[in-house]
């Protein structure tokens, strides 16, 4: 794809997301024809733009784990983004509405590795033999679309809607844990709003970092130890709004809690 189209897409989605506006999908009349191999490339001039600016990588996220996402999706692959410093909110402390433009949450499963792992051919067994610990996780997610409405390249060029996350500090070694049956409720004002278990990430959290290892390596990455990783929403995301207070209830993994302003 030209140099100068990919520039365009990535400035596009961008000035969105710095100036807190919806746009309309690329796909609908920008580019109708981006690939996902290309809307990766729209991603990588993204994050580009973002590092120049002096935003830092606090590490990945991945997205559309649940094969019900997947088939809905009409894809094989999960897709996979990043979270910047200046999205990382503190457990316990208020977000602003207004630094966003329709945002919603979803509670995740987040890794932290004692050692890189790099595909292909990386097992669920190498990913939690090489975990340090997983902890609770709520991702704020906010796509840059009308309507969260998008296709798959659309999304991926978007950062995968990336656009906040909130990492507890509550941590466990995996093998304390059967994480494919952790239960997981979020909750808004103390009203459960969905709920579900970590197998709905691809059947264990812990084949999502394996399938990030292996979909980074085509690219000749990694994931790369001491970064928290997350591994995809576990329960459909729910809308935000102000006077929120949002809470993640693990079974034997905490919760992780904050609030809307
Ligand atoms: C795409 C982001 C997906 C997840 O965990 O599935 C994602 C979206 O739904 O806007 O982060
Ligand atoms: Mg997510």
């Amino acid at each position: 794809m030209d140099k100068n189209l990919i520039k365009e897409l990535a400035d596009y989605v961008h000035h969105a997301e710095k100036e807190k506006r919806e746009i309309t999908k690329i796909t609908a009349e920008l580019y109708p024809d981006l690939t996902i191999e290309n809307s990766y490339l729209v991603q990588e001039e993204l994050i580009r733009q973002k590092l120049d600016e002096g935003h830092k990588i606090i590490g990945p996220k991945m997205g559309i784990t649940s094969e019900a996402k997947m088939k809905q999706m009409n894809v094989d692959d999960p897709i996979y983004g990043y979270v910047f410093d200046n999205m990382v909110v503190e457990e316990g402390e208020a977000i602003s509405i207004s630094d966003y433009i329709h945002p919603k949450v979803e509670p995740e499963i987040g890794f932290i590795l004692s050692r890189d792992l790099e595909g292909p051919g990386v097992t669920t067994l190498d990913v939690i033999r090489a975990t340090e610990y997983v902890f609770p996780a709520i991702e704020i997610i906010d796509s840059r679309y009308e309507n969260f409405n998008f296709t798959l390249p659309d999304v991926i060029a978007d950062n995968t809607s990336a656009a906040g996350a909130v990492f507890g500090t509550y941590m466990r070694k995996p093998e304390e844990l059967e994480l494919d049956v952790v239960g997981v409720t979020l909750s808004l004002n103390g009203e459960i709003q969905s709920l579900g278990a970590g197998a709905a990430v691809l059947g264990h959290p812990a084949k999502s970092v394996a399938r990030l290892a292996n979909m980074l390596s085509k690219k000749g990455g990694k994931v790369k130890a001491g970064q928290p990783i997350l591994t995809g929403g576990i329960t459909a995301a729910v809308r935000l709004s102000p006077g929120d207070f949002v809470t993640a209830k693990y079974g034997g993994l905490g919760d992780v809690s904050f609030f809307v302003k």
